[in-house]
């Protein structure tokens, strides 16, 4: 048997055990576990239940072993910026709170009010948005923090679990908005912000690091297949850029799940005056590269709607019915941070049109409609900004995530931003982890090679600008967004 790899891909809705294999040169992937992930209101904030993430991926790792599989490599990939503060006793203090909490509503205008936004992004290459780990920490309990033995990030709190080592992987990392860029290091003027020392971070490491056995405590409560934990690319949105086929050197990406996660891979950051006014990161990716992106509300909007139908729906009933309606009967600024974690998605998209004289949209077609037909407004409205940002043109744009499964909205995409789309694979993040894995076990030599096996793995689809199909539509889109107040520092 050809050797097994486990990617364990927890996305802030869903979480996964997709098994994968090499097999001349292609990849074939199986799903042996799938489980719902949310934040509940516990103890006065917004938290992930970590225990119960555990259980999880312990049951998948049964299933594993039942299916004939003895022998593994693992490796963790989740959402970013969220961690866990680990206490003298190694155990964490509180159950991790969500960044969707409230708790950092001012906190980032408070900090920067006296740490100056163009002093921080010169040394992170960090776009600001309120939740980063730098402005929850800033919430932190000084007490409490001075206390913590360890903040670890949540895949690598998971590792840790698993293996009992603990690590701070870089593309993670990155999204502290405390790394500093020239260095390589957590940055001294910022922990001192926060009141963190350097300790209190586990070593760094890059993607593609050994982290260890599963522990043998666990061996003697689940049956287990010997496992082998690989610190991949464990912030998800580095995985899905590395499970993205992209082919050339000017190919943008969008990582479409709850967020979407638009841009492009560089080798050398990008943190001039252009990139801090448009909002623009620099998370660092695998193998010395960076992603210049800029996060965008996303299927959030639709995963809450399709909450609020009671899941009478599925997304692609959601998606027919919003076929049948036009698109563009209002405009809304899907980035406005009123979206981020409302009461009742619905009534939000309801009052917003309502308070901008826009046409309110009533039914389940015509909801999801007004978020696919704007999200992709938004898309062709960045797909502009980073081609006057970067100085050149970017020449297709690969979809990828399970947004990508979404045909009315590639096809917004590429007519309203008049550029190719192709769409695939869905599962690029969970590509993306093994594809670490396998490079760290020379199964593959490199990203290039990597990428290769992909395009040869799964067909993607093409979408195809349509011309003049919507006139001037962006143009007013833009028009609008500008006395919106656009998403600009
Ligand atoms: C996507 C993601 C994104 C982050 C956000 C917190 O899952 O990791 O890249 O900005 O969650």
């Amino acid at each position: 048997m050809s050797k097994a790899y486990v990617a364990v891909d927890i996305g802030a809705s869903s979480g996964r055990l997709m098994l994968g294999t090499l097999d001349k040169g292609k990849l074939q992937l199986q799903e042996m576990h799938r489980f719902k992930n949310g934040f509940t209101k516990e103890n006065g904030h917004d938290r992930w239940n970590i225990e119960s993430i555990m259980n999880e991926i312990f049951v998948g790792l049964e299933k594993i072993k039942k299916a004939g599989y003895d022998d593994v490599q693992l490796g963790i990939d989740t959402w970013a910026v969220d961690y866990v503060l680990v206490g003298m006793d190694g155990k964490k203090v509180e159950d991790p709170i969500s960044y969707r909490d409230a708790r950092t509503k001012n906190a980032m205008e408070e900090l920067t009010s006296d740490l100056p936004k163009s002093y921080i992004y010169k040394k992170t290459g960090i776009q600001f948005l309120n939740f980063n780990t730098l402005y929850q920490l800033y919430t932190e309990n000084r007490e409490e923090l001075a206390e913590t033995d360890k903040i670890m990030m949540i895949p690598d709190y998971i590792g840790y679990v698993l293996t009992g080592n603990a690590v701070t992987e870089v593309t993670n990392a990155s999204t502290t908005q405390m790394l500093n860029l020239r260095e390589g290091l957590f940055d001294n003027n910022l922990l001192d912000k926060v009141h963190v020392q350097q300790d209190q971070f586990p070593r760094l490491v890059e993607s593609g690091t050994i982290l260890g056995k599963i522990r043998h405590k666990w061996h003697t409560i689940y049956d287990l297949p010997e496992t082998e934990v690989i610190t991949v690319a464990t912030h998800d949105t580095a995985s899905a850029v590395l499970g993205t086929p992209g082919e050339g050197d000017h190919w943008a990406f969008l990582s479409s799940g709850t967020w979407s996660l638009l841009g492009t891979e560089l080798n050398v950051p990008e943190n001039g005056e252009l990139a801090f006014q448009g909002n623009y990161t620099n998370e660092w990716g695998a193998y010395g590269t960076y992603r210049f992106l800029k996060n965008i509300m996303g299927l959030w909007m639709v995963q809450n709607l399709k909450h609020e139908f009671d899941d009478k729906y599925s997304f692609s009933e959601l998606a027919s019915m919003a076929e049948k309606v036009s698109p563009f009967e209002q405009f809304i600024n899907v980035n406005d941070d009123r979206f981020a974690n409302p009461e009742n998605m619905t009534k939000e998209i309801q009052a917003y049109c309502k308070e901008h004289n826009e046409k309110v949209p009533e039914t389940p077609g015509e909801l999801t409609m007004a978020v696919y037909s704007n999200l992709a407004l938004y898309y062709a409205n960045e797909i502009q900004e980073l081609n006057r940002i970067l100085g050149y043109e970017l020449d297709a744009l690969n979809i990828v995530g399970g947004g990508s499964n979404v045909a009315l909205l590639n096809q917004l995409t590429s007519t309203l931003s008049n550029i190719k789309v192709y769409a695939g694979p869905g599962e690029a993040t969970a590509i993306g982890n093994l594809m670490v894995q396998m490079i760290t076990k020379n199964d593959i030599n490199n990203i290039a090679e990597g990428r290769k096996v992909i395009r040869d793995s799964y067909p993607v689809k093409t979408f195809k600008p349509e011309t003049n199909k919507y006139g001037n539509t962006l143009h007013e889109y833009q028009d609008f967004l500008n006395t919106e107040g656009r998403d600009t520092v």
